[in-house]
């Protein structure tokens, strides 16, 4: 099992990157970084780690309700030089010279501090028996402003409580962490959805665990909870769909990467490179920032919202009898549904015909989420949820409301819970399609098949989810003109990228018709636009260079 996998740590980057010819097209770049990391900090690196983004060719917004996703990693990638500080000013336990090879973000240095109040880490919040009272190591982190210093202290908080927990609890005993020195360059553009944050978090992570001698005995698996964790103290109650991806996806393949009852990921074949014509995904920049800070996190987590209530309310009409403290996600309803009640009994979600099944048989329940009043375009209001709920106000605000914020005076759970069993719908039917072209019979309505659902699920971004944006909806518009077999939205949404099915032979015929017909790509220099637009390659996850 994909997730099961050890981390791995190479020792060169043709090992790395499998074959010279990969090698040689990055050995410049991590050559430059470790120069560079050696002019700042007198030495050289003990470690370079590396995470890539990712694109998710379809199923956006459930992973945060544990259904499968189907992304691959891109090429684009966050590296990471480390290695444990020699300087004396920084010889407080843990202390970290955070640098970064672009100029806008300047240096940092921080240090954790031990903290003894009660600490709940983020999957606490959901199970409030279990806070943890010991002393916990603890990092101001800027929730309310972006700063790129925060996804470093973010990576490094799993790293410090998981690992050094014996110094947690007292200041003199058990090993602390060593001083750090690290220097960060990327080029997965920010807010663009192809999970830039993921890969800052991930790459992080790695570079604590390498530099305090960590990695070896970790799998993938404990990696990505580590870093879904992590990235929740940036401020977003996203899924794990983006640590997932960078850490598991393997080259040349997607990821179908499922989350109910536990992680498990399996390599998905992509007709690529086993059909003619061979398609490849193209990623379109739409240029506007899918934003995170301020309004689409609040959308985001207003989404995580919304179908958690969707979750209790259908629970309720299907006869899914919850205890008021508890907040399932629709996947877990769906579950509970089909008689799994007991973690141990539940099959998982790679069996994909029971969820298949069970997902067409729960469908037509989600009409009765409906909004009955003739205003009902704009979903429920807070009173009519309450009261959809069957649970007390206080009970409601406390169980829903009170540990997210979230401003909205209207809620559209039918809307959501549509999209989420839909979306779940056409990742397994992606994925079935996917597995039978193995087989190659008939390529050409491969790719046409799968267009079909980008096509369909960008179509439910627009109706149902509404994560669209008028010029991400352009941009699909005009890539299906220019020959796409399917385009739509990947990732959050409200801005960031598209991604197209484009047979190989005719990428760069599109590429020149999107250059000419996408207005904020007309005047872009060849660089620029190469930035913006291009082919994606599956590519491998995270790993840890040892020099
Ligand atoms: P982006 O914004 O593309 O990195 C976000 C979430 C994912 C997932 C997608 C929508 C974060 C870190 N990631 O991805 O978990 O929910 O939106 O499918 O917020
Ligand atoms: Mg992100």
């Amino acid at each position: 099992m994909a997730a099961q996998l050890p981390i791995p740590i190479y020792s060169s980057l043709e090992d790395a990157f499998g074959g010279l010819r990969t090698a040689s097209g990055q050995s410049v770049r991590w050559a430059n970084l470790a120069q560079e990391f050696k002019s700042r900090f007198g030495r050289e690196p003990a470690y370079i780690a590396r995470a890539p983004g990712r694109v998710n060719l379809i199923g956006d917004h459930i992973d945060y309700v544990l259904f499968g996703v189907l992304p691959a990693a891109v090429e684009h990638d966050i590296l990471i030089a480390c290695g444990p500080s020699m300087s004396p000013v920084s010889s407080n336990s843990g202390s970290v010279a955070a640098h970064n090879l672009d100029p806008r973000y300047v240096p940092q240095t921080f240090a954790p501090m031990l903290k003894s109040a009660p600490l709940p880490t983020a999957s606490e919040e959901r199970d409030a028996e279990n806070t943890v009272h010991a002393e916990s190591w603890h990092m101001d982190i800027d929730t309310k402003e972006l700063r790129w210093e925060s996804y470093v202290k973010a990576g490094y908080y799993g790293v410090l409580n998981h690992f050094f927990p014996a110094a947690a609890g007292s200041t003199t005993t058990g090993p602390h962490p060593v001083p750090v020195d690290l220097l960060v360059t990327g080029c997965v553009p920010a807010g663009s959805g192809l999970s830039s944050s993921a890969a800052m978090v991930v790459a992080s992570t790695l570079a604590f665990l390498a530099v305090n001698n960590k990695v070896v005995g970790l799998t993938k698996g404990e990696l990505v909870e580590m870093a879904m964790e992590n990235e929740k103290r940036v401020g977003v109650n996203s899924g794990g769909m983006d640590q997932a991806a960078s850490v598991i996806c393997t080259p040349d393949t997607a990821l179908y990467i499922t989350f109910f009852p536990s992680l498990s990921a399996q390599p998905t074949p992509l007709p690529t490179s086993r059909t003619v014509p061979r398609a490849v995904f193209v990623c379109a920049n739409s240029l506007v920032v899918s934003d995170k800070v301020v309004g689409a996190k609040t959308r985001y987590n207003l989404r995580v919202v919304e179908t958690l209530v969707g979750a209790r309310v259908l629970a309720h009409h299907i006869g899914v009898v919850l205890a008021p403290t508890e907040r399932p996600t629709l996947r877990e309803v769906l579950g509970r549904w089909l008689g799994f009640y007991e973690a141990k009994n539940v099959p998982s979600d790679l069996d994909t015909d029971m969820l298949r099944e069970g997902v067409q048989k729960i469908l037509p329940y989600v009409e009765k989420l409906r909004p009955t009043r003739d205003d009902g375009e704009l979903g429920v209001t807070m009173e009519e949820m309450i009261e959809w709920s069957g649970m007390p106000e206080a009970e409601f605000r406390q169980v829903y409301l009170s540990w997210v914020d979230v401003e909205a005076t209207h809620f559209q759970l039918y809307k959501r819970t549509k999209h989420v069993f839909e979306e779940a719908l056409r990742v397994l039917r992606f994925r079935d399609v996917c597995f039978s072209s193995e087989a190659a019979i008939l390529p050409r309505d491969t790719l046409i098949d799968l267009g079909a659902l980008m096509n369909e699920s960008h179509q439910s971004s627009i109706e149902l989810c509404e994560n669209s944006c008028p010029e991400v909806d352009e941009l699909v518009r005009l890539a299906r003109e220019a020959g796409a077999f399917g385009s739509r939205v990947t990732g959050a949404g409200w801005g960031g990228c598209t991604v197209s099915l484009v047979a190989e032979d005719m990428v760069d015929e599109f590429i020149r018709s999107m250059k000419s017909t996408y207005p904020p790509y007309k005047y872009l220099g060849d660089d620029e636009l190469r930035e913006v637009i291009f082919a994606t390659k599956p590519s491998s996850g995270a790993f840890v260079l040892k020099l």
